[in-house]
């Protein structure tokens, strides 16, 4: 007999998903009274794109939302993780809300509701309203907080009877660090915006959206009709120790806690910046402008914390001032189709360990996005055996397994994604989804990966 470990079984109330955003499937941007987004905008200009697509079309989902969410309910998917698009609902950003725009939100997700398939809404994957770029450069203004948590207020108020899970942000690097500091350049970084001057002005880019997401936190909460549930999508550091010993573990929870996104994260989580942090900006002139009761906004406690996960840097204890240190990737070590995403489902593992034991973190957490870009050709049998997107997804599955197994909270997994899709500055080059689209047709094709993960959902273990 084998045991529960053995076969990989999942809790019974573990919420199996699939993720989605609203620029990289909808299409219709023209369609309802929709407003420019920053990347409507951004996919205009020649040559920011690799492939000189936008999200036009994308998959039409804004036409063929129906079927897509039919499909979705045939492979027994429980819980959907979309985005709305800001600029659908409020086509300049903080004026008039669009009737339109939100009804085409609210039959979504009615359709979810027949389907019995769970909303789990994102405010914000990265279209921010065009409108806002122009009237006071987005990011860079505080305005950006306030009209984002009206946006947040206005969407509890209208959408909140029937979604009680919200996401506010998603990976906020992308677009404050990545996309501010490379502008309007494809840099194989996924966010376009504004170049600004300098590491300090890319700092008070992230001081805006955090207070955005507190303020978006207290105002989903103030106008929601019920209880509701409001987390952070977050990417952190990713690091994992190159093997399982106390100096190697103790070197990858430093460099998760100091190295990347500490002026996000560590507000998010406590409040509160490191006093080395503080010190380290202030003496090299990064510092940006933050008070302490902006602080606390930004720590507005959450219900649960929401980790995208891909990929993840090996790391261990070194004799150096900050001991520890990243271990070199070899050329031979297994990759994908984007040079950014090597293979590592530990990563998966240490990353919602160590936001635990770094922060004292004691509440849910959840998969938001996992996901792989295959080569996803046909065979000649006119399937799609992405073998290796089955081997990525029972491998980070087993890592989510584990934490379960541990104790850890881990209460669902979305993966990224259901329908290949708009991969940002790839065009649609890069294809992530479980099921295939032909763009020039719209027809969808699920490949292998998705009967293996609507056999694991019905049997509730990795199959
Ligand atoms: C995520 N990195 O982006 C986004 O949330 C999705 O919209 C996107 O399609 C998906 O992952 C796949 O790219 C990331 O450079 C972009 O490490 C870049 C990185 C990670 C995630």
């Amino acid at each position: 007999m084998t045991s529960a470990n053995a076969s990989y079984q999942f809790p019974p109330d573990f919420m199996w998903g699939v993720a989605s955003a609203a620029y990289q499937i909808e299409g219709g941007v023209k369609e309802g009274g929709r407003g420019d987004s920053t990347w409507d905008v951004f996919c205009r200009g020649k040559g920011n794109i690799r492939t000189g697509e936008s999200g036009d079309i994308a998959c039409d989902h804004f036409h063929r939302y129906r079927d897509d969410v039919k499909l979705m309910a045939s492979l027994g998917v429980k819980h959907y993780r979309f985005s709305i698009a800001w600029s659908r609902v409020i086509p300049d950003g903080n004026g008039a809300v669009n009737d339109e725009g939100v009804d085409f939100y609210s039959r979504l997700i009615d359709c979810l509701g027949e389907h019995g398939i769970t909303p789990h809404a994102t405010l914000f994957h990265w279209d921010s309203p065009q409108a806002l770029q122009e009237q006071y450069n987005g990011f860079c203004s505080p305005r950006w907080a306030t009209d984002f948590a009206r946006y947040a207020g206005l969407m509890a108020k209208r959408l909140g009877d029937r979604v009680s899970s919200w996401l506010t942000i998603n990976e906020i690097a992308c677009f404050t660090q990545w996309g501010h500091y490379y502008g309007n350049s494809p840099q194989g970084l996924n966010a376009p915006g504004m170049k600004v001057a300098d590491q300090r002005a890319i700092h008070q880019t992230v001081v805006h959206t955090m207070l955005g997401h507190g303020l978006a936190v207290q105002a989903l909460r103030a106008n929601s009709a019920q209880p509701c549930k409001v987390g952070f999508v977050h990417n952190e550091g990713m690091s994992v120790p190159i093997s399982e010993t106390p100096a190697n573990i103790h070197a990858a929870r430093k460099r998760f806690s100091e190295c990347c996104n500490v002026l996000a994260f560590h507000p998010l989580m406590t409040g509160a910046l490191p006093e080395w942090w503080v010190k380290q900006a202030t003496a090299n002139g990064t510092m940006p402008q933050v008070s302490a009761a902006e602080l606390k906004i930004m720590g507005e406690p959450i219900d649960w914390l929401g980790h995208n996960v891909y990929t993840g840097t090996y790391v261990r204890a070194a004799d150096n001032a900050q001991g520890y240190e990243d271990v070199p990737v070899p050329a031979g070590y297994p990759a994908s189709t984007i040079n950014w995403l090597i293979l590592n489902p530990d990563a998966l593992y240490w990353q919602v360990r160590f936001a635990t034991e770094v922060f004292n973190f004691t509440k849910p957490h959840l998969i938001t996005e996992n996901g792989y870009p295959g080569t996803d050709e046909f065979t000649a049998t006119g399937e799609i055996m992405d073998l290796e997107r089955i081997w990525f997804m029972r491998s980070y599955l087993r890592q989510v397994h584990r934490l379960i197994e541990e104790g850890f909270p881990v209460l669902g997994y979305f993966y990224w994604t259901m329908l290949d899709n708009f991969e940002w500055l790839y065009g649609y080059s890069k294809r992530f989804g479980m099921i295939h689209v032909n763009f020039e047709t719209q027809e969808r094709t699920p490949k292998a990966s998705a009967h293996w993960y609507a056999e694991t959902i019905r049997q509730n273990r990795l199959v």
